[in-house]
């Protein structure tokens, strides 16, 4: 054994937000910055020793060197093994498959995400436990203590391990399996959907374009559409996972994705166009020339949810983060099962799908899953909507056309304004919080506001409370202006408004959300003073 301890200090900041640590390539690079918080995970969870853990990221710039850090921090800490991805690749739904299928303790993912990577984008790191779930708040609360507090860290002086070869061996009187990081989740996706007729629908010459954004959501599509399902070569583009993501945003939505949206406006249109975001947990799926809403494609899975074989004795109840539209809510009213409403986050989902109360799962960024692992899953949706697709034989628009006239449209629409000053967007924050009491019976956008509040989460499994998780203004009418600052950004402060109103009428479903919003748009800014405290009249990106 080389173990060493190597005397550190505390930084600052090393605070889990929405998702993680997420913080500059540059930060992370510092001496000790990344060990410091690896020990203090180790540290929080007591005892490592004898432990199995997952480990992988997905492959953006530092994920190799980090791997090789954590590899031989965990041999110095006792754990027994760690079971890691070949290249140091592992989605973060591929990892949650792996947790809970091998039964391990829990697993470490490098990923900031949806966030632009390359050595001047971000890096990430974040911890799952053993339900293969992001680690709750008292979980993240505790290695955050851990981070101020911390004097040393332990570290094998090992060599570096190979990680690019599949095989089992030993660091530092640890074991490292090095796997396939796509194997145990195609197993687990061809028990959940119909490949047989998904394979039938490709075979008649229906055609999907998956982007995955030269991110690590490309091994899994690649593997599972053109592999296992038989879509022609080529069907998913920019499927090499690459340490700046090639340049892209890999944040699939209309505005980073737009390759793929003009693939999907073009006259010889693939039948459905698809992209998944950094880690591969976050979807977007495209028809020809329509975008689908995420709080709508929750809802259109939810409702079709019997034609999947892993869920055709129908749901438990569906779940969705607060600022996600109420689409789903109508669905679950329609099925006769409960619908939650948690904070923003995938952590707040974990308890719902342990205790078999939600069995789907959505947050309006672009992220949808369910009770199969517990994170939100992009391939997982894309074949939702494949297996729909050969289900139902209709098109993308057709069922979202359909869904609007049956259960209504709930025009959606979020406002992100990024980048802001931190002090103006916390002096907002609590300029609007305190505007809170008076506004309940004013009109605001001719409507009448029925309820303005700070969203409260008590978590029905566990009794915690989670307080502050973002402003609520609700209509009479059922429409909703929300306001939360961002828990994933590295500069500044990011605002996020979210914008929703609910149509019956299905003659009004064709306007652009944008139009049927715009007085709510407008009201959102005067209400919360937007350019006043901010300096910005216009939003940076609209979704
Ligand atoms: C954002 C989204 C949230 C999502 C989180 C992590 O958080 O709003 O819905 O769960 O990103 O997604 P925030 O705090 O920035 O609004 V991912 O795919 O970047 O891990
Ligand atoms: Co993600």
């Amino acid at each position: 054994m080389s173990t060493q301890t190597i005397q550190t200090q505390p930084f600052t900041g090393q605070k889990p937000g929405t998702s993680g640590l997420r913080k500059k390539v540059g930060v992370f690079q510092q001496r000790h910055y990344l060990e410091n918080f690896v020990q203090a995970i180790f540290d929080a969870l007591g005892d490592v020793k004898g432990k199995t853990l997952a480990l992988g990221g997905d492959g953006r710039y530092h994920n190799r060197v980090a791997v090789q850090t954590i590899l031989k921090m965990a041999a110095a800490n006792g754990v027994a093994k760690v079971m890691v991805g070949k290249g140091g690749i592992l989605s973060t739904p591929g990892t949650s498959c792996v947790i809970r299928k091998h039964k391990l303790s829990g697993g470490i993912i490098l990923s900031a995400s949806h966030n632009p990577g390359g050595p001047d984008g971000d890096f990430g790191i974040k911890y799952n436990i053993d339900n293969g779930g992001p680690a709750p708040e008292k979980v993240t609360d505790a290695i955050f203590a851990k981070t101020e507090t911390i004097t040393r860290y332990l570290i094998s002086g090992a060599l570096d391990y190979d990680i690019d070869t599949i095989a089992s061996g030993t660091l530092d009187g640890m074991t490292v399996e090095v796997i396939d990081p796509v194997a145990d989740y195609a197993e687990l996706m061809q028990q959940l959907f119909d490949f047989n007729a998904i394979k039938t629908w490709l075979d008649n010459g229906h055609r999907i374009r998956y982007d995955a954004l030269s991110a690590v959501g490309g091994p899994y599509a690649i593997e599972i559409l053109e592999g296992l399902l038989g879509a022609p070569k080529g069907s998913v583009v920019n499927g090499i996972p690459l340490e700046d993501f090639g340049g892209h945003h890999p944040d699939p939505n209309p505005v980073y994705a737009t390759d793929l949206i003009e693939h999907l406006d073009a006259a010889d249109a693939p039948d459905i166009g698809a992209a998944s975001d950094g880690d591969a947990d976050r979807n977007m799926i495209v028809g020809r020339k329509l975008v689908v809403t995420p709080s709508d494609s929750l809802a259109i899975i939810a409702a079709h949810a019997t034609v999947a074989p892993g869920y055709k004795s129908g749901l438990a109840g569906i779940a969705r983060s607060m600022p996600t539209s109420q689409a789903a809510d109508v669905v679950a009213k329609a099925l006769g099962i409960p619908a939650y409403e948690t904070p923003t986050g995938w952590k707040f989902f974990g308890n719902l799908l342990d205790a078999g109360k939600a069995t789907v799962c959505g947050e309006e960024s672009y992220g949808t899953g369910s009770n199969h692992i517990r994170e939100k899953d992009g391939v997982w949706a894309v074949l939702f909507w494949l297996n729909i697709l050969a289900a139902t034989g209709k098109g993308v628009a057709e069922i979202v056309e359909e869904h609007w006239a049956k259960f209504g449209r709930h025009f959606y629409s979020r406002h992100d304004f990024e980048g802001i000053d931190t002090d103006a967007a916390n002096t907002l924050m609590s300029d609007l919080r305190g505007k809170l009491t008076t506004l309940v019976g004013t009109q605001l956008a001719n409507r009448t506001v029925q309820l303005a509040d700070d969203f409260a989460y008590l978590d029905p499994v566990d009794g915690s409370l989670s307080q502050k998780q973002g402003v609520r203004i609700i209509f009479a009418d059922g429409s909703r202006i929300i306001y939360r600052l961002s828990g994933t950004g590295t500069e500044g402060a990011t605002l996020r408004v979210y914008l929703e109103s609910y149509e019956a009428d299905v003659t009004r479903h064709a306007t652009p959300p944008q139009e049927a919003l715009a007085d709510l748009i407008t009201a959102s800014r005067e209400l919360a003073r937007i350019a006043e405290l901010t300096g910005r009249k216009e939003p940076t990106v609209v979704t």
